[in-house]
């Protein structure tokens, strides 16, 4: 498996930050970058006892970097769908005739505190509204404004247990379904691009509900990531320490077909 930070022992660098009382969950990362900076007692302390250099926190900075943002006159009047488009599966397809009345979004996994999320508690969650460019690896990028629930503040709520590094999305839709269960769309993230201040569980689109095309209810931005990541219809979040039990394996549908997991850009 491809690590985002080469070369760097990136589960025990997360756990001396945890131990350490500055805990990735409570803020943003490049607040977390700011008090190591500030505190060299501290960041001298970890870099002894975790080998946590200057040069890996500069990783981290330039991880916690915004993608660029663009005003609404930059939205494409037309913005490509792709991949799964309206998914036929029966669960799904409950979903939308009642219009997720009844829809849960499910935090799990390595948490203390499992949540099941419904889309007025997505709505009333500390939010966030974005105009930025999906980037496919297929050669197209379409520019959209997004407006979702902050990733981070759910993930505090839910009390990521400090042995997770991954979350993995699951989703309704099966993108192969001649693959059974493995043709199910998922995918993965790790806790960086998790914390990412524009990382959104996106419930609007252009001001408007999420139309099923784009991943109605909920779909994942993940705005420093190529468009693959950006998992669509949403059904659960679980948090693990490690993927390879999951589907194929890779952390996503496409990386199971060959794709790099790591589509940082
Ligand atoms: N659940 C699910 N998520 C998905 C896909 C999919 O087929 N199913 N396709 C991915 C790909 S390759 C891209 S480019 C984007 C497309 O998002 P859009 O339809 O809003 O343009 O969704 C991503 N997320
Ligand atoms: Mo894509």
């Amino acid at each position: 498996m491809s690590l985002p930070l080469t070369g760097l022992p990136r589960r025990t660098w997360l756990q001396g930050l945890a131990a350490s009382g500055l805990a990735l969950a409570t803020s943003a990362c490049d607040r977390v970058v700011d008090k190591l900076n500030a505190n060299r007692k501290v960041t001298g302390v970890i870099a002894k006892a975790e080998g946590l250099t200057y040069r890996s926190q500069r990783s981290l900075q330039g991880r916690m970097a915004l993608a660029q943002e663009f005003t609404p006159a930059d939205i494409s009047k037309d913005f490509r769908a792709n991949g799964s488009i309206r998914p036929r599966d029966p669960a799904y397809q409950a979903h939308l005739k009642a219009g997720f009345a009844d829809y849960r979004l499910v935090i799990d996994g390595l948490v203390e505190r499992p949540q099941a999320l419904s889309l007025a508690d997505l709505r009333a969650a500390p939010a966030r509204t974005q105009i930025t460019r999906h980037d496919c690896v297929e050669g197209w990028s379409s520019i959209g404004q997004w407006t979702g629930a902050r990733l981070s503040p759910l993930l505090d709520r839910a009390g990521v247990k400090p042995e997770a590094r991954y979350l993995v999305f699951h989703c309704f839709d099966s993108l192969d379904e001649s693959a059974g269960e493995l043709g199910r769309y998922y995918e993965s993230i790790d806790l960086i691009d998790a914390h990412h201040p524009q990382t959104i569980l996106a419930y609007a689109m252009n001001g408007r509900p999420l139309p099923v095309a784009h991943g109605a209810p909920v779909r994942l931005r993940v705005e420093r990531q190529l468009g693959y990541k950006h998992a669509k219809y949403l059904a659960r979040i679980e948090a693990v320490a490690d993927f390879s039990h999951i589907s194929g394996g890779k952390g996503g549908f496409w990386e199971d077909r060959g794709y790099e997991w790591y589509a940082g850009i």
